[in-house]
């Protein structure tokens, strides 16, 4: 049985020449900067480290691509809405988002993470819509949730979900592990680990 800590950095790629050549569907994990994105991969694959974090928004510049065990790959992109860096910086992230999002036949599934204290801003409308147009099923981590307590985490949670009733949604926290299996668990079943058990993780 595959175990997500099996998960490896295979390549960065800071254009559309750096894309590693296909291997497999792959699970892209999109977001605002900041939202929690290479934070919720270390913790679904238990491994701290393997993508970068960092408290400066805009740490994760390029997309890097990890191989999971029994194929398949994780994606973790780079975050939009940092406001202090220069347009000529925006300009090369909006191409490299362009180019994998449009060109990349293998992206498969979306992971769409939001700061649960700040859900649905503008990018994340923008994402959501070209998940739509392109057919890419969508699944949304409201991380953070740490933050909140229980009553208020499920406010946000019911906000949203009134918000977008069709999404696949829930809670999640890379600090104290909050939806860390049910996160696993839908990834299991994109991936066709058909007899996957959180237990196995443990
Ligand atoms: N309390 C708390 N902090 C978190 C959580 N997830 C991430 N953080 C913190 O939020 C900051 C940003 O986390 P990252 O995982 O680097 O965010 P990112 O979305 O990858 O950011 P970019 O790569 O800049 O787009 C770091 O200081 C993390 O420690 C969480 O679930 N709870
Ligand atoms: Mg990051």
């Amino acid at each position: 049985m595959p175990d997500f800590r099996d998960t490896r950095f295979l390549t960065s790629a800071a254009d559309a020449g750096g894309f590693p050549p296909p291997g497999g569907p792959e699970i892209a994990f999109a977001g605002r900067s900041n939202a929690g994105k290479s934070s919720a991969l270390n913790a679904i694959t238990a491994t701290r480290g393997l993508a970068r974090t960092s408290k400066t928004p805009g740490r994760t510049q390029l997309i890097n691509f990890f191989d999971l065990p029994g194929g398949g790959r994780l994606v973790d992109l780079p975050g939009y809405g940092f406001a202090q860096v220069p347009d000529a910086i925006k300009a090369r992230w909006r191409q490299l988002m362009e180019s994998y999002l449009n060109g990349r036949e293998t992206l498969a599934r979306i992971v769409l993470v939001m700061d649960i204290r700040h859900p649905l801003k503008p990018f994340d409308e923008q994402m959501l819509s070209w998940a739509e147009h392109a057919g890419r099923p969508v699944h949304v981590l409201l991380t953070k949730a740490d933050k909140l307590t229980r009553n208020h985490q499920n406010q946000a949670l019911a906000k949203v979900r009134k918000a977008l009733p069709e999404a696949s949604l829930q809670l999640f926290s890379a600090q104290d592990g909050t939806g860390v299996d049910v996160a696993r668990q839908h990834l299991a079943a994109w991936l066709g680990w058909d007899e996957w058990q959180p237990r196995a993780q443990k």
